[in-house]
């Protein structure tokens, strides 16, 4: 590896990589797997392409956020934690009070390691689903987009990495190699979660995905951020100052897509949106409801054995732990609506068991939110009669109490037929998704956008819509 003081230009980072060689010789092995995997399964195209890209140089507020033309091949990907809170203490779960930890505890190493994996997993994952998305941009400015989530995609990938390298050893090193082989969708060797494996080929489905499934990274980032294992703490904490953006291109891109529909809408006598070539209501609120869906699953069980260990052995808590009253949520209950014979009952859970909920619910209101917003865009467009809606929390589900049995959008149960008859109306069909596809025509000339989609509000770091954010 390069001598010290260009090491720490290649790789920003305020972990002393110069000084670490044991980190040095381990990232030596892995960093040309990385762009090995970068240039295989990494975004198709566009490589040679000098991209208007943010990149993290250090963690103060102004290098965090540095903006140059580079090429995605020669981003410095980084290594950032937060700074360290001096002599911070465990403040949730059995180890409540003790001195956070600064190496990994034995007992808990296995499960630790396991969330780390699971974390750093997704991080590539995110990566290849969205990978042949440049082909079909609406337009500059949501290309860089879409690739300057991608880069930092690949830097979260790389702060897991880190903490497997530095405090797992040989395993860790393993487990590394694994983050890289592991492939989005493949039946072989899939990635962990379901969500991850989900193809993302549309923009309708990248700015759903950015909206609901990065922001369940937002609220398992905060969680991991309360860690009693000082390194998770601190770098998750640094993965959230990124984490907004691309929450933000999930959020205004489908806003975007909603404005532009009402526009639409407005256009046509029959106020048929795709007639005039753009995303009607009805297919926007299936694949929300899909995308939604789904996300709620990467929360876990909501009775969960897994969740009640992490929260008790301190390694991972609640969203803004310290807002919460009391910090080992022991001999405390969440009321909770279980199915029993077919019905719903509402059964008192323990409340460690119950965490992966707990985390789900600030999820929801924080989607409705984003809903709502959305809804605003319409009335303000002076259209009536239409509203996006957040199915309710039991509609396909593929995880927890609620997987394998069927309801509505209202949380209606239904038999297994009655849903397979009527989930057209509910998801994306053949039909959809076929129209959705047509859509998909690239527009990568400065200034201009497709059809079905508003421009945004703003440019990126105070630069115009027409800026080049990408120089072909
Ligand atoms: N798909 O006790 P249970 C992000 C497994 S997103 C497949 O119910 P637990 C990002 C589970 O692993 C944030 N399998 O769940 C976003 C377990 O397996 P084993 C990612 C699932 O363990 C966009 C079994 O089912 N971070 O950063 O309490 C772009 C029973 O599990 C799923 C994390 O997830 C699923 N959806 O909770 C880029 C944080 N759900 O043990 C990036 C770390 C559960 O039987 N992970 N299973 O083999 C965790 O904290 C937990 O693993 C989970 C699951 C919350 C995910
Ligand atoms: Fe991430
Ligand atoms: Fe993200």
């Amino acid at each position: 590896m390069a001598i010290a003081s260009e090491l720490d230009t290649l790789i920003p980072n305020n972990v002393n990589l110069s000084a670490d060689r044991k980190l040095q010789r381990a990232l030596e092995q892995w960093q040309p797997s990385f762009l090995r995997w970068w240039q295989d399964v990494g975004p198709e195209g566009f490589q040679g392409d000098q991209v208007y890209l943010r990149t993290a140089i250090s963690v103060d507020t102004d290098g965090w956020a540095h903006f140059d033309h580079v090429k995605m091949p020669d981003y410095r990907w980084g290594i950032f934690l937060s700074p360290a809170e001096a002599e911070r203490k465990i403040h949730f779960g059995d180890f409540m009070g003790q001195p956070a930890w600064q190496e990994v505890p034995g007992e808990f190493r296995n499960i630790l390691r396991r969330i780390i994996v699971t974390q750093g997993d997704t991080e590539p994952a995110s990566v290849e689903q969205q990978r042949r998305l440049g082909q079909t941009a609406p337009s500059l400015y949501d290309l860089r987009n879409l690739f300057q989530v991608n880069v930092e995609e690949g830097r979260h990938l790389w702060a897991m990495v880190y903490l497997l390298h530095s405090y797992f050893g040989r395993d860790g090193r393993e487990e590394a190699e694994g983050l890289l082989e592991r492939r989005s969708g493949d039946s072989d060797k899939p990635r962990i979660l379901g969500a991850f494996n989900a193809p993302i080929d549309d923009w309708l489905s990248f700015f759903m995905f950015t909206m609901f499934t990065d922001r369940d990274g937002k609220y398992q980032l905060y969680a991991l951020s309360e860690s009693g294992f000082d390194p998770l703490a601190r770098t998750c904490k640094f993965m959230i100052t990124e984490e907004a953006h691309h929450m933000f291109v999930g959020e205004t891109g489908v806003d975007r897509i909603v404005r532009r529909s009402t526009e639409l809408a407005k256009l046509d006598p029959n106020a048929d949106v795709r007639k005039q070539g753009g995303i009607d209501f009805a297919t926007l609120q299936k694949y929300l409801n899909y995308w939604y869906a789904i996300s709620l699953d990467l929360f876990g069980g909501e009775i969960s054995s897994n969740a009640a260990d992490f929260f008790g052995a301190s390694l991972k808590g609640r969203f803004k732990e310290a807002q919460h009253e009391e910090h080992t949520a022991l001999g405390q209950h969440y009321d909770m609506d279980v199915i029993e014979d077919g019905k719903v009952v509402r059964k008192e859970i323990p409340l460690r068991t119950a965490m992966n909920e707990v985390l789900r619910d600030g999820y929801v209101e924080d989607c409705q939110r984003a809903v709502n917003k959305w809804n605003r865009t319409i009335q303000d467009a002076g259209l009536t009669g239409i509203e996006l809606r957040l199915p309710h929390r039991r509609f396909n589900r593929n995880q927890g109490i609620y997987a394998g049995l069927h309801f509505d959008v209202e949380g209606n149960p239904l038999s297994a037929d009655e849903f397979k008859r009527r989930q057209d109306e509910w998801l994306p069909s053949e039909a959809d998704r076929t129209y959705i596809h047509s859509l998909m025509q690239p527009v990568v000339e400065r200034g201009k956008i497709v059809n079905w989609l508003a421009p945004p509000a703003r440019g990126i770091n105070g630069q115009p819509f027409d800026f080049e954010y990408v120089r072909r």
